[in-house]
C-alpha cells in the first residue's frame, strides 16, 4: 500500500457512493414506465446522465470530505503544508476530460434527437388542436373528430399540431417526447406507441387560468379496436339530433375548456342548469338566460358579464369567426345549413340543475 493507500480508499468510496447516488437519482426522478418506441433511447439518455451525475458528484464530495477529515490539522501541529506550484499534467487532464464528456453528451443528444424525430414508414396523421383550455383531435383520412386521442398500438403516428391562441405543449409522460404548439405554425411530433393502455395528455406550457385543467385522455388500443373507434366516431353533423350536435359543438369549439357540465366553476360559469337561469351581472342587474341572452353572450361576449367572471376571456377566442367558419365547412361538406348557436342552446336545455 504505502503511497497508494489514500487513492485506493478514495476510489473505493467514490464507487460505493456513486452506485448509491445512481439508485437515489432513479428513485427521485420518478418516471412512469416508457410506452413508445421513442421512449427507449430517451430512457437510455436519462440513465447515462444519472451515471455521469452520480460519478462526478461522488468524486468531488468524496475527495473533499476525505481531505477534510483525514488531513485535518491535529492539536499542536503548527507546520505548514507543502507548497505546490501548479501541475501541468493535471491541468491538461482536467481540461480535456470534461471537454470530451460535455461534447460527447452534446453529440449523443443530437444523434438521439435525429432518431426520435425521424420520419417513419407508413405514418398515420392525426391533427391536434390545442386552445385555452382543451384539446381536440382530427383523423383527416377518416373524417373523424374526437375529444380524446385514440391510436393503434405499434403504428407510427405523425401528430400535426396547431394552437388557436397561445403557446401550449403536448406532453404524455409515458411517451417521453414533448413538443410546443406555436400559434400560426404546424408543429410536428412523432410517436410510435408500444403499450396498449390509458394515458393522459397534459399541457406542459403554462397558458393561463385553467392551464392545469388542459387535459385529454389518450388511449392506445389494438388495431381492431381502433377501426371500431373510427366506425363509432365517423359521423355527419347533419345526421345528429339538434341536442347531440350541440354537444358535439361544445367539444369541437372548445367550450368545454371553460364551461363545465357538472356544476364546477372553471374559467367560465357552469352550463349545468344554465338555460333560463337568473344571472347576476357585474353591474348588479339580473337577466334571464334565454335564447337571446345566450346568443348575445356568444356573439358579443363583453356586453354583459356574469358577476364573478372576467370580461375579455371569451372575446379573445373569436367565436364569431370560428362559428361562421364551422357553419361554412358543414355547408360545404354536407350541403346543409346549420345554426350552431341554436344547437348549442338545444344542448343547454338538456343540462338540468
Ligand atoms: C377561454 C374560456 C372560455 C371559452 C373557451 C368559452 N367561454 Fe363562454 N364564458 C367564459 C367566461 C369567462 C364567461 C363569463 C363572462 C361573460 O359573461 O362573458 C363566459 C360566459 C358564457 C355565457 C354566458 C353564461 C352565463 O352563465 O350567463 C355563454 C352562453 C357562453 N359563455 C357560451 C360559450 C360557448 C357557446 C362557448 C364555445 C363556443 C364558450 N362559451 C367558450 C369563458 C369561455
Ligand atoms: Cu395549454
Amino acid at each position: 500500500m504505502g503511497k497508494l493507500k489514500h487513492p485506493i480508499i478514495v476510489g473505493v468510496l467514490t464507487l460505493i457512493s456513486a452506485t448509491g447516488l445512481y439508485f437515489l437519482f432513479n428513485w427521485m426522478f420518478t418516471r412512469p414506465d416508457p410506452a413508445s418506441a421513442q421512449a427507449a433511447p430517451i430512457e437510455n439518455l436519462f440513465q447515462a446522465h444519472f451515471i455521469m451525475m452520480a460519478f462526478l458528484f461522488a468524486l468531488i464530495m468524496v475527495i473533499m470530505l476525505y481531505a477534510v477529515v483525514v488531513f485535518r490539522r491535529r492539536p499542536g501541529d503548527d507546520t505548514d503544508g507543502p507548497h505546490i506550484h501548479g501541475h501541468t499534467g493535471l491541468e491538461i487532464a482536467w481540461t480535456i476530460i470534461p471537454t470530451i464528456v460535455v461534447v460527447g453528451f452534446g453529440v449523443y443528444g443530437w444523434v438521439l434527437f435525429d432518431e426520435v424525430t425521424a420520419e417513419q414508414p407508413d405514418e398515420m396523421v392525426v391533427e391536434v388542436v390545442g386552445r385555452q383550455w382543451s384539446w381536440s383531435f382530427e383523423y383527416p383520412e377518416a373524417d373523424v373528430r374526437s375529444a380524446r386521442l385514440v391510436v393503434p398500438v405499434n403504428q407510427p403516428i405523425l401528430l400535426e399540431m396547431y394552437s388557436e391562441d397561445v403557446l401550449h405543449s403536448f406532453w404524455v409522460p409515458e411517451f417521453r417526447v414533448k413538443q410546443d404548439l406555436v400559434p400560426g405554425m404546424m408543429m410536428p411530433l412523432r410517436i410510435t406507441p408500444t403499450e396498449i393502455g390509458n394515458y393522459r395528455l397534459q399541457c406542459a406550457e403554462i397558458c393561463g387560468t385553467s392551464h392545469s385543467d388542459m387535459l385529454a385522455d389518450v388511449q392506445v388500443v389494438s388495431q381492431a379496436d381502433f377501426e371500431q373507434f373510427l366506425i363509432d366516431s365517423a359521423f355527419r353533423y347533419s345526421d345528429l339530433s339538434d341536442e347531440a350536435r350541440g354537444e358535439q359543438f361544445y367539444f369541437d369549439l372548445g367550450c368545454n375548456g371553460c364551461h363545465s357540465l357538472d356544476g364546477s366553476v372553471n374559467a367560465g360559469p357552469t352550463w349545468q342548469g344554465v338555460y333560463l337561469r337568473e344571472e347576476l351581472l357585474d353591474d348588479g342587474t339580473t337577466v334571464i338566460a334565454d335564447d337571446e341572452y345566450i346568443r348575445d353572450s356568444i356573439l358579443n361576449p363583453d356586453a354583459q358579464i356574469v358577476q364573478g367572471f372576467n370580461p375579455g376571456i371569451m372575446s379573445a377566442q373569436d367565436f364569431v369567426t370560428r362559428i361562421a367558419d364551422l357553419e361554412a365547412e358543414i355547408l360545404r361538406n354536407e350541403g346543409v345549413e346549420i345554426d350552431v348557436i341554436a344547437d348549442l342552446i338545444a344542448f343547454m336545455q338538456t343540462l338540468d340543475q
